[in-house]
């Protein structure tokens, strides 16, 4: 008998339960007809559902969500999604998410992105983004890797990692996507792994319900492609919670913690700040007045 499959009527119970517990859940409501093709034990799968735990938590129906990614496995996340999805091109959620919140300010705008999408080619529309205090939300999937295209080294692989396109180590040195968010002025900055399943759905909660700009970095595995780096077994050992001490208004404190060893997940930074629309609304006044 397969070991997999249930062995008592207690085994048969315990599933049933859990079934109806997602049925009930309502997260069910968010999923697309489109069976998610990313590869079994990819950390992507961890960071959709507690995304879909945390929209269902805050009661944010479909019809009011719109998802936009760029290109990469983390690219195929709108198809996975039952909300208005648009997938664009390589590096260009951030700006194409920017026009839908201006021109729909009533939905929640999410941005998806990879380590290659953002951190590469759409790196300048971060920063724009960020300084720009745009009300949505970016979340950077982070496996160090261009998983789609078969392992080639992305801006955040290691120095001296060994990628399909570095067999003998890569030579560069790495961007660090919680330091580049706070340094362009990203008002909420955080970090989850797609590991801890928990306390990524507390932060995307968190990081929705800021108006604002934020920016949540997850460090997730790409099994196929990265057996090195960010393995779960690695990131098992690495990663650690912010110190109980850390105070997330605390700008220097915060940039001081993304250059410490220790791989530290949680809120980094926190700001309220005038969004980009409210900017837009206080210039278009002035313009009025000076008429
Ligand atoms: C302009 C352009 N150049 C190159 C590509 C090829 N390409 C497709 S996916 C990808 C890498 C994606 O890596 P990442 O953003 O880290 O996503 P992952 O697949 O790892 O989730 C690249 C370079 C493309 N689609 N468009
Ligand atoms: S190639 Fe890597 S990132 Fe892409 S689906 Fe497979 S495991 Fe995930
Ligand atoms: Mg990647």
């Amino acid at each position: 008998m397969n070991e997999q499959h249930p062995t008592s009527e207690t085994d048969v119970h315990y599933l049933d339960e859990e079934i109806r517990s997602v049925q009930e859940s309502g997260i069910l409501e968010y999923r697309s007809g489109q069976l998610p093709t990313w590869c079994p034990g990819c950390g992507h799968f961890g960071i959709s559902t507690a995304l879909t735990e945390a929209i269902n938590e805050l009661s944010i129906g479909t019809h009011e969500l719109c998802i936009v990614s760029g290109i990469g496995c983390t690219g195929r996340y709108p198809f996975f999604a039952k909300a208005y999805g648009i997938h664009t091109l390589h590096g260009r959620s951030l700006p194409v998410a920017t026009g839908a919140k201006t021109a729909r300010p009533d939905l929640t705008v999410i941005a998806a992105t990879g380590d290659g999408d953002c951190m590469g080619i759409g790196i300048g529309h971060l920063s724009h983004a960020a300084r720009r205090n745009v009300d949505i939300l970016c979340v950077m999937f982070d496996n160090n890797i261009y998983g789609l295209t078969k392992g080639q080294t992305s801006p955040t692989t290691p120095n001296l990692q060994v990628t399909n396109s570095h067999p003998y180590g890569s030579p560069d040195t790495p961007l660090q996507p919680v330091r580049y968010a706070l340094a362009v002025g990203a008002t909420f900055v955080a970090r989850g792994y797609s590991g801890r399943p928990k306390d990524m759905q507390t932060l995307f909660r968190e990081a929705l319900q800021h108006r604002g700009f934020s920016f949540v970095h997850i460090l997730t595995p790409c099994v196929t492609f990265d057996k090195r780096n960010y393995t779960y077994e690695r990131l098992d050992e690495r990663v650690m919670p912010l110190p109980k001490r850390h105070d997330y208004s605390d700008y220097h404190m915060a940039m001081d913690r993304t250059i410490d060893e220790e791989l530290f997940v949680g809120l980094f930074y926190k700001e309220d700040r005038p969004t980009f629309s409210e900017q837009m609304d206080a210039y278009a006044e002035r313009a009025r007045e000076k008429k």
